[in-house]
């Protein structure tokens, strides 16, 4: 049987970085809701991640993205997160909200928009430099809409290019994160839209490239849990962008569409070593919260990390080996499903406790009235995000 007070001392040193968007205003499309006291600037989106850490007591870090965030003066930022008990995370590109990149951006015909966007992936090291960041995460929007618009191959050229270009800019503790998704925007073909496609990518480049995993980018019915497995004996899973999914990206909160594949995934990683800190795994939420609350849905949602966490701690190992050699699939599985079916709230209510936490962070945060005070402070002015 696992040990409780190792679980629980996994539990307490697990750590979830929030992404800065997910406290801004988001939608779809169709619409963009604007919601009270949400953040102006970057600064007070780390205001709002600083209460999420308070609460849950394992969410220090915070992503950026760049442009949504960006500020004259990022040691100036980084100062501010520190004081605040945080630190500045990974650096997330954009290079898709610019009329030129309509056909693509490292993967685009012309050299000058090729340009461009390989400087912006330089800049993103620079403010790197400056904030302590480790992992530039890099999401590219490339792709093609109709069969023969461009050719594949060429792409593919194009993209190991400007992958070396930046890779070879990287400091000794700085790595690449090559995030894949299976479509959107395009709709043909996809420069990364898989997995395979990415670690290719980062196994010529080298150890410093690593791939994301961002649940919401696969078709449905995709294995994410073997993806996860392979990664990691690989030594190629750079880490987690969490979220979840009904249709396609919907970006919801991680674990509210299926708890089980995130027990899944969390088995996996638990199980190959991946909560060491050695492995360096990024476990990241990539979410927008668009009709509910900002803040407390992030919280839930590091909640729900933390949950399915607990339950891939608590598998037996030894006895599922021990089924497994025997062969006995009945009693492997029953393994399994022994620890997804355990109640682990009393258990993180605990681990929460001894770290002179409240066992219970969202009645914290209602209680906090943070929420009233930055509805009633926060008048004015909107940040640029996804609705911009
Ligand atoms: C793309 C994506 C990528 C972006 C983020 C905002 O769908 O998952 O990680 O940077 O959304
Ligand atoms: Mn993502
Ligand atoms: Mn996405």
């Amino acid at each position: 049987m696992p040990d409780i007070a190792a679980v629980k001392a996994a539990l307490a040193g697990q750590r979830i970085e929030t992404p800065s968007w997910g406290y801004g205003n988001s939608g779809t499309r169709f619409k963009v809701f604007t919601r009270a006291g949400v953040p102006r600037d970057p600064y007070e989106k780390l205001d709002d991640a600083a209460r999420v850490h308070e609460f849950t007591g394992v969410a220090p870090k915070v992503s950026l993205h760049i442009p949504w965030d960006k500020v004259d003066d990022y040691a100036v930022l980084s100062t501010y997160a520190k004081d605040r008990g945080l630190e500045l995370g990974a650096i997330n590109s954009n290079t898709f909200q610019d009329d030129a990149y309509r056909l693509g951006s490292v993967c685009h015909p012309d050299p000058k928009v090729r340009r461009k966007a390989v400087d912006h992936l330089l800049e993103c090291v620079d403010i790197m430099d400056a904030t302590g960041s480790a992992d530039l995460k890099l999401w590219f929007a490339d792709g093609t809409n109709y069969p023969g618009q461009d050719d594949v191959v060429a792409r593919q050229d194009r993209l190991g290019e400007a992958l070396a270009e930046v890779y070879g800019r990287l400091g000794d503790d700085q790595r690449l994160l090559l995030e894949y998704k299976l479509f959107e925007p395009s709709f043909y073909t996809t420069d990364v839209p898989d997995w395979g496609t990415s670690y290719a990518h980062c196994l010529k480049l080298g150890p410093k490239a690593q791939v994301v995993v961002d649940t919401g980018h696969h078709a449905p019915g995709t294995n994410i849990e073997f993806i996860v497995a392979f990664l990691l004996r690989e030594g190629k899973l750079g880490g987690f962008d969490f979220n979840s999914r009904f249709y396609a990206d919907d970006d919801l909160m991680v674990g509210a569409a299926d708890p089980f594949q995130l027990f899944r995934i969390m088995h996996e990683v638990a199980k190959n070593g991946g909560l060491d800190r050695a492995a360096n795994v990024a476990f990241m939420l990539d979410q927008c919260h668009n009709v509910e609350a900002k803040i407390p849905a992030v919280i839930r949602s590091v909640m729900n990390v933390q949950e399915a966490t607990a339950k891939a701690l608590l598998v037996d190992l030894d006895a599922l080996a021990a089924a497994q050699a025997a062969g006995d699939v009945l009693a492997a599985h029953a393994v399994l499903m022994d620890a997804y079916d355990t109640d682990v709230r009393p258990l993180l209510r605990e681990v929460r406790e001894e770290r002179g936490l409240h066992p219970d962070p969202v009645a914290a945060y209602a209680a906090s009235g943070w929420q009233e005070r930055i509805a009633a402070e926060r008048v004015g002015g909107e940040q640029a995000g996804w609705g911009a």
